[in-house]
């Protein structure tokens, strides 16, 4: 029996009310490719211009109330510009969120930071690691989330061993330092910048030194980091089963690491992943999930780019949210699969955009954030007033 348009509204409004997304601070900044960077002039050249854009995202849509910070890009004096990062916090209305320590950009991290062979840049690395977790405590952020660019990229020139035992040790001194609140996130990547081997390569990886940290240490999974076939969900499923899944860092890729939009390549892959986290919170495991964004965009504005991002995952949302799993769960217990698969794929395919809609207008919010964000002139107001210094930014940060 199909469900009834107010039971649907219903579901749609809860869901909405529940789903909140972090952006990541490095998405308003110049980046670029290896092979050169195309500057933007109203993309924010300072911490201040930072929150200045997180903040209209969230006036915009309501839902992305902390953003993700880098130690080394946005606070590269460490603790000592905590009062500044609180006062922007005030100014514009959005919190810090996850704090990412910076493990992979000075020169002395060549051959690894946390599982470089020299004890000496490893302790360096640890220090790093404290002093991330410490800058966490004192903005109050809750989750500190870890990824290294460490590696190897020939075979022979590395202890793949004695790598893993080190950084064991660091994950578990760091997780010693956390406040009871707090949380220590581990991100894997496959390959990139290290082409040989990388020391946290996939999900079993994470888990493991996630366990080896200590009770509260989750992974973080990046769409971004795995292989072409790979199967996401059934990744998503199994740390939800172990209890193991912190976080997301959300964007689209065909080939590698790209950065895409969210959803602009396999929007499907995105609501399957939902649809395991609602049946998940359906049968009580109640997981505690950092939803981050993790895109930075060279050729589409960052503004705009942000803003898109945050309504395709509200809408992908809410289209797996709309799986009726109780049916679902008749269908697969007697392998009726075509009707299953009807069932779920009819979510998906339903139009949610009227629904995310009327809720924005419900919830006094611009009923389409984009068209909101190219009325209020924001972009070209910060492209004048950014214009001589972005457009002179040649640096990531
Ligand atoms: C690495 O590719 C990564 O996904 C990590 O999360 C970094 O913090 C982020 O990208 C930097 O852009
Ligand atoms: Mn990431």
């Amino acid at each position: 029996m199909a469900l009834s348009d107010s039971a649907v509204q219903d579901i749609a409004f809860n869901a909405l009310d529940s789903f909140r997304i972090e952006i990541p601070s490095w998405g308003f900044a110049n980046t670029g490719t290896r092979f050169g960077k195309f500057a933007q002039a109203a993309a924010a050249t300072t911490i201040e211009e930072k929150f200045a854009d997180a903040g209209e995202v969230n006036r915009l849509t309501g839902v992305t109330p902390t953003v993700a910070l880098h130690v080394l890009w946005d606070l590269p004096n460490g603790v000592k510009d905590v009062p500044e990062v609180k006062a922007l916090e005030n100014r514009f209305g959005v919190r810090s969120g996850s704090i990412n320590p910076n493990l992979f950009q000075d020169q002395e991290y060549k051959y690894g930071s946390l599982c470089n062979p020299s004890s000496e840049i490893r302790a360096h690395a640890l220090e790093h690691m404290l002093d991330s977790i410490e800058i966490a405590k004192q903005l109050g952020s809750r989750d500190i989330s870890l990824w290294m660019a460490d590696g190897s990229n020939y075979p022979g020139t590395q202890s793949i061993r004695k790598r893993i035992a080190w950084l064991e040790h660091a994950l578990h001194v760091s997780h010693e330092h956390l406040a009871r609140n707090q949380r220590l996130l581990v991100e894997y990547k496959p390959f990139e910048p290290a082409f040989y081997h990388t020391d946290i390569a996939d999900w079993g990886m994470s888990s493991h030194f996630a366990r080896m940290a200590g009770p509260q240490a989750r992974v973080l999974v990046d769409t971004g980091h795995h292989y072409s076939a790979q199967n996401i969900e059934q990744i998503v499923a199994w740390l939800l089963h172990t209890k193991m899944l912190g976080g997301f860092h959300f964007n689209d890729r065909r080939y590698a690491d790209d950065d895409l939009t969210l959803g602009s390549i396999d929007p499907y892959q995105i609501f399957r992943i939902f649809h395991e986290i609602h049946v998940a919170t359906d049968d009580g495991l109640n997981p505690e999930i950092a939803y981050m964004i993790d895109q930075s965009h060279n050729l589409k504005g960052k503004m705009e780019a942000m803003v898109q991002t945050v309504m395709t995952a509200q809408e992908l949302y809410l289209k797996a949210a709309l799986v009726d799993r109780k049916q679902l769960a008749a269908l697969q217990q007697t392998c009726d699969l075509v009707a299953a698969e009807e069932l779920y794929r009819g979510a998906f395919w339903t139009d949610v955009r009227p629904l995310v809609r009327a809720w924005r207008e419900a919830r006094n919010l611009p009923a389409d954030p984009l068209a909101a964000l190219k009325e209020s002139g924001y972009v070209e107001r910060a492209a004048k007033e950014r214009g001589s210094r972005s457009l002179a930014v040649s640096s990531y940060a």
